[in-house]
Order: structure tokens, then sequence, then C-alpha cells
């Protein structure tokens, strides 16, 4: 958890000379400024352009008293009126090219990107890498990626309603269950940049944070090296206590016998629970992966059954490694 404690301390990094929106950190990043800035400050003048002259005529040629009569009336004309009318045109002609270009670019996949897939859960992210085999997740999951390269997200919800959103990269994108969805972007700057769930989601949908870290292909190329090597070394009892992290079966169950949204792991493993059906189950070996796999087969008593399925998300020695750990809390 202490990642985090990190990531809610960590400001989103702010353009210093507004002070108001986050360091553009992706190619296209600076298009959307380029618009937002030019849409603003436009409508800003265009603004000032009516009403100040508005007020200044409602004041200036006022009737001074009850008799005053107008000495002429202009109803018509087309001259001004061709002007006004095209001028607009003209402008929001600009505004809707401009923008739909950005949206085209945004949201056309470009050839050959390097594939990321990524599965929101209640509450954290999952982001598997297909080319190099490793996948990080977790509550503060450092996702890397490599610096100046395309890279496309093709996104899934395991249970509700997600949104993937980067806020320096500006791009933001619903993740659903039962369907695809995709984002892509080329990260400009080297650094950490934040990863917020958008879509409220359940209890911890505030804390459903990661980071994007954004690295020089050769450090980038040692992250994953790393990921690998860590993986391998760990005892199954280690593993185990990295997954209660990484899988965030943390923000449900602790286990230093507290109270959570589930019961709490210590020493529960060899005891008896009772099942809502009323049945008793010893927890050993085959309850505890039965129920990390298809947990509302036996929910227990007393409790929500909110806990998701693991099903697909957990190798063989990913269950034994979470069955030594939970083994381990006397
Ligand atoms: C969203 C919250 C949530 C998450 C995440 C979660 N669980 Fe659960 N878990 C529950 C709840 C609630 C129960 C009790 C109700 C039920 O059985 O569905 C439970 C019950 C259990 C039980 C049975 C406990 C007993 O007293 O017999 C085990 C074992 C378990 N979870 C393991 C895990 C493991 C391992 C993970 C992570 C891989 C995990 N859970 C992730 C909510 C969660
Ligand atoms: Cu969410």
């Amino acid at each position: 958890m202490d990642s985090l404690k990190e990531l809610l301390a960590m400001k989103l990094p702010v353009l210093s000379e507004w002070g108001w929106m986050s360091n553009p950190a992706s190619g296209y990043a600076n298009d959307f400024n380029s618009v937002f800035y030019f849409l603003m400050w436009t409508g800003l003048g265009l603004f000032l352009l009516v009403v100040v002259p508005m007020v200044w005529f409602v004041i200036k040629y006022r009737r001074k008293h009850e008799s005053q009569k107008a000495l002429s009336q202009n109803d018509h004309n087309i001259k001004i009126e061709v002007i006004w009318t095209f001028l607009p045109i003209a402008y929001l002609a600009v505004c809707f090219i401009w923008g739909f270009l950005g949206y085209l670019n945004v949201s056309t996949m470009p050839m050959g990107a390097k594939n990321l897939r990524v599965i929101g859960q209640k509450w954290n992210w999952t982001v598997q890498y297909p080319d190099e085999d490793i996948s990080v997740s977790g509550q503060g999951a450092v996702i890397g990626v490599p610096q100046g390269e395309n890279i496309q997200l093709t996104m899934s919800s395991q249970d509700v309603i997600h949104s993937f959103f980067l806020p320096n990269f500006r791009i933001k994108q619903d993740v659903l269950p039962g369907r695809y969805t995709t984002l892509w972007f080329n990260a400009s700057e080297v650094g950490e940049f934040p990863v917020f769930c958008a879509e409220y989601c359940g209890d911890s949908h505030s804390n459903m944070l990661a980071k994007v870290k954004v690295m020089p292909k050769d450090e980038y190329n040692a992250w994953v090296d790393g990921i690998k090597n860590a993986n391998n070394k760990l005892s199954p009892k280690e593993l185990g206590a990295k997954l209660y992290q990484s899988k965030a079966c943390v923000t449900c169950h602790s286990i230093d016998g507290s109270a959570r949204i589930g019961p709490s792991f210590k020493g529960v493993y060899g005891t008896t629970s009772e099942l809502a059906s009323g049945a008793k189950v010893k927890v050993d070996d085959n309850f505890i992966r039965d129920h990390v796999l298809t947990p509302t087969k036996t929910p227990i008593k007393g409790y929500p059954p909110v806990m998701p399925s693991f099903q697909g998300q957990l190798s063989e020695s990913d269950i034994n490694g979470l069955i030594e750990f939970i083994k381990s809390l006397k």
C-alpha cells in the first residue's frame, strides 16, 4: 500500500505558466492544447466584441425623456447581413475541421503499434504485455512504456464500467465489460504520469490509481527484465504476498484480523467457515482455490457477495502461492 500512498501524494504535473492544465506528454497532447486555447481565446474575444458594444449602445442611446422619438429606423442592410452570416460560418468551419482532424488522429489506431492489454477491475488496473510476456497490476501499479513508440491499449472490464484516464496524454476512454475499446498514444516525455479511473465504480474508485512510467528504450528493456527476474526468484509464500497486493486482495481482505469488505486472512486457514446457504466448509487448499476461481459458488455468510472471479488471471503457481501465503498468516 506504500505505493498507493505515494501515488495519492503525487501531484499532477501542471504547466507552470498557467498552473491549470497538466503538462502535455504525448505526441498529440499539444494539438489538443492548441485547439483548446484557440476556442477559448477566440470565444472570449467574440464575447467581448458582442457584449461590450451592446451594453454601451443600451446606455448611450437610451430614451432620455418620454416625448423623445426615433428620427429614422433602418430595417435592412444586405451587406452587413451577408458579413455577419458568412464570417461566423467560416469561423465555425475552422473550429470543426481542426477539431475533427484531431479526433480522427486519436480514434484511428496506427499500424504496427505495440499492443498492451488493459483489464479494469474493482479497484485496480491490470496491464498485460503480450510481446514481453509480463503483466503488472494492483493499486499503484507502475505501467512501464518505451518513449517515442506508438502504443495501443486494448481494454476490457472484468466487472462494471471503468474509464482509463491519462490527463497528461489528453486521453480518456471508457472500459466496458464484454466489449473491447481501444486507445493509442505516443509518449514523448520521459517521466511518471498518473492514471485515474474516470467512471465511478464503487467504494474504492478513488484509489483505483496507477502510473505510466515512460522510459528510454534501453531502460525500458531493463525494467522488463527486472519484472521477469523478480517473479522467478520468489518462494511460493513471497509470490503469494506479492499477488495479495498486486491482485488487490488487500482492498477487501486484511492480514491483521481487522474487518474489511471481506473476512480477514489472519488465521483463516484450517478453520471452518459458514456459507450463506448455512453449510459449513473447511478452509483448506481446495476451498481457497475454488473460492478464488468461482467465488459466487460458495459465498461466505455475513458478507456481500462482491468478490470478483480470478479465473484466467492466476496461473497454477500463483494459486499455490496465495494458498501458502494465507496458510502462513497464523
Ligand atoms: C472486491 C473485494 C474482494 C477482493 C478484491 C477479493 N475478495 Fe476474497 N472475499 C471477498 C468477500 C466479500 C468475501 C466473503 C463473501 C464471499 O465469499 O463472497 C471473500 C471471501 C474470500 C475467501 C473465503 C474466506 C473465508 O472466510 O472462508 C477467500 C479464501 C478469499 N476471499 C480469497 C481472496 C483472494 C486470494 C483474493 C485476491 C486474489 C481475494 N479474495 C480478493 C471480497 C474480495
Ligand atoms: Cu473504476
